[in-house]
């Protein structure tokens, strides 16, 4: 399956979802096009890791802060969905880049975490053991990329059906899925992306971003993830 069938299979194309809380749901005749998606558990349901307070803002007024100024940004276009938009965006739009990508990069970062412990299983196992060592090995490589990311970004872990696995960080609210500013992404699938601004993690860890780090496994959706895998294949 390519990335546009997978993402289409995803909903963000606008075809029916396999997963009914992320929507990108817009319609041109309404004045904001874009909404807020709905949490898929609530904002004390990640706790201790991630706490209640930091969920609450993180969705209610930075998400929906991106998706605001996304809206006002696109008022005048024509816009069919967010993928293409931020597929096809070029250096000039920076507007559409910070708040296309920041809706983007939030709605997919909800369905990431998950207030049930797991684990990987299955190919996405396979793969992690194959390329990284093991579990262990891997998010220790994850968090070293997390880590490095200057400032505010995101890491991500994308998959490429020769070369399989790899880490990667973008800044501000770039993604891998921006194929334009990043061709070397083109055939690549988001599997997890987690977020290192410190509006994710300040309220209980301050400055200290390894402990959001190490905490953070701790709700790794990694049903959900194996999933995107399969979906990729
Ligand atoms: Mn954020």
């Amino acid at each position: 399956m390519n990335k546009r069938t997978f993402l289409k299979k995803l909903g963000v194309l606008g075809a029916a979802s396999l997963l009914p809380s992320v929507h990108f749901a817009q319609s041109p005749t309404q004045k904001t096009p874009f909404t807020l998606p709905k949490l898929p558990y609530n904002y004390d349901a990640l706790e201790p890791h991630i706490d209640k307070m930091t969920m609450e803002i993180h969705h209610s007024k930075h998400h929906q802060a991106y998706i605001n100024k996304l809206n006002e940004a696109v008022a005048d276009k024509k816009v069919d969905n967010l993928e293409n938009l931020l597929a096809t965006l070029t250096e000039k739009d920076t507007a559409i880049r910070n708040n296309g990508g920041g809706h983007y990069n939030h709605s997919l970062f909800w369905q990431l975490l998950s207030p049930t412990p797991q684990a990987p299983t299955g190919n996405l196992l396979s793969l992690i053991e194959k390329q990284y060592g093991d579990v262990a090995k891997f998010k220790e490589a994850f968090q070293k990329a997390a880590l490095g990311v200057f400032g505010s970004g995101w890491a991500w872990l994308v998959w490429h059906k020769t070369t399989g696995l790899q880490i990667c960080t973008t800044p501000n609210q770039d993604s891998p899925t921006m194929t334009n500013l990043y061709p070397q992404y083109k055939e690549h699938t988001i599997l997890l992306g987690i977020d290192v601004w410190e509006h994710a993690y300040y309220l209980k860890y301050q400055n200290k971003r390894v402990e959001y780090l190490t905490a953070i496994w701790n709700v790794m959706n990694w049903q959900e993830i194996g999933q995107r895998l399969a979906n990729a294949k």
